[in-house]
């Protein structure tokens, strides 16, 4: 074969930087889709305590919302901290037991490994059978710079046992208010998962809807996967943030794959917005809402804590699901009280550290405060190993 006709077959992968220059134009045009659409404001909640019915409209309508300046700047930073420290504490890779000074790794001794890993600008789930095979399309995955290790952080689960900041986040008012508003007064956690875009190597999240249990029940509608929260602890770029096409939360489940054959086999689906975010705004996606996220070949982080809340009837007598599927727990009442008391325990924990603030009044624990208070006991009993009782649908 000649020169020509070997370079003919074998195009040569693209470099982190042509995938950021490739984005551009793709990235503009989603900015200006999310102007016009402008669906972001305060978390105002009306005197009685409701999401305030105007944001409940636009989320219905859109399938998301961005609350701004919900997390102050001092949580922010506690946040961050904490986060950072995790961060240095993973395990240098994926089966390694220590971190990078050569300090055993946190994690260690949970029942389920906090991290996960990527290749650097690598998509882990696209075109594969993992997690229900919901994420049925592979983005590209750019080269990185020279010099990139072999595996970066990629997730980190448990942040309401590693992270004390994380816990307290869990008891947030205004954000379990909303919860309520949108999932009622009996709502119930799913789970929660910290997303890291290292700058130049973190990896894809290829387009998906995250509710897998419901598509055919007779009961189904917009609202029975619940919702996920994101709350940004640095800036958010179009390059580096979470992507949706809003109204898809309302239109079943999308043949993604159809999506891009459609798309001439680009990952840049049309119709899709940037959740651009500052520092202490806090993003809420329909979990039918399609969505993704590019690999990061930007210069900016992204440390995204996520966590979701259900619909009490959408998750009793179901069975597990994604990441926990491998169980086969049926969510029973006792599982469901026992996940739930993790809220009850983060409203203790933030009220502890901030008294002065008005604490929810998580309607599920009303009477029971008195034994789900803010201590080691309890935090043994509660929180400790807290994920093995996620209940993902
Ligand atoms: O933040 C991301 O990049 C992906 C988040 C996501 O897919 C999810 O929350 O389900």
């Amino acid at each position: 074969m000649n020169q020509l006709a070997a370079s003919v077959a074998a195009p040569q992968p693209l470099s982190r930087a042509a995938h950021a220059a490739g984005m551009a134009a793709y990235q503009a045009a989603g900015e200006t889709l999310a102007a016009e659409i402008n669906n972001r404001g305060p978390l105002r909640l009306t005197a009685d305590g409701q999401l305030h019915p105007d944001i409940q409209a636009a989320y219905w309508t859109h399938g998301y919302y961005i609350f701004e300046g919900v997390i102050d700047a001092e949580e922010v930073a506690a946040l961050r901290a904490d986060a950072g420290e995790m961060l240095a504490r993973a395990p240098v890779g994926p089966e390694a037991k220590v971190d990078a000074q050569g300090r055993p790794a946190l994690g260690l001794d949970y029942a389920r490994l906090p991290y996960r890993f990527s290749k650097p600008l690598g998509d882990p789930w696209g075109g594969t059978q993992l997690l229900n095979g919901r994420h049925p399309a592979q983005m590209s995955q750019p080269v990185p710079d020279a010099g990139a290790p072999e595996h970066v952080v990629f997730l980190m689960y448990a942040m309401c046992q590693a992270m004390p900041s994380g816990l307290r986040l869990y008891g947030h008012p205004k954000l379990l208010a909303a919860a309520q508003s949108i999932n009622g007064p009996d709502f119930v956690p799913f789970n929660d998962a910290i997303f890291v875009k290292q700058p130049g190597l973190g990896g894809s999240v290829a387009w998906h809807q995250d509710g897998v249990t419901h598509w055919n029940n007779p009961a189904w509608d917009e609202g029975i996967h619940g919702f996920n929260y994101q709350v940004q602890l640095y800036p958010t770029t179009p390059a580096n943030c979470l992507w949706v096409i809003p109204g898809t939360h309302k239109r079943g489940k999308a043949d993604i794959k159809g999506m891009v054959a459609a798309n001439g086999g680009s990952e840049q689906l049309p119709g899709a917005v940037p959740l651009v975010c500052k520092a202490g705004d806090v993003t809420m996606v329909n979990r039918q809402t399609v969505h993704g996220s590019f690999a990061n070949s930007s210069p900016d982080i992204r440390i995204s804590l996520t966590f979701g809340f259900h619909r009490r009837r959408s998750v009793l007598g179901q069975r597990a699901a994604l990441s926990i599927a491998d169980t086969n727990a049926i969510y029973d009442a006792q599982r469901i009280f026992d996940r739930s008391a993790v809220i009850q325990v983060a409203i203790d924990a933030r009220h502890q550290a901030r008294p002065e603030e008005p604490a929810f009044r998580y309607q599920p624990f009303a009477g029971l405060e008195e034994e789900f208070r803010y201590t080691p006991e309890v935090f043994d009993r509660v929180i400790r190993d807290y994920n093995t009782k996620d209940l993902a649908i």
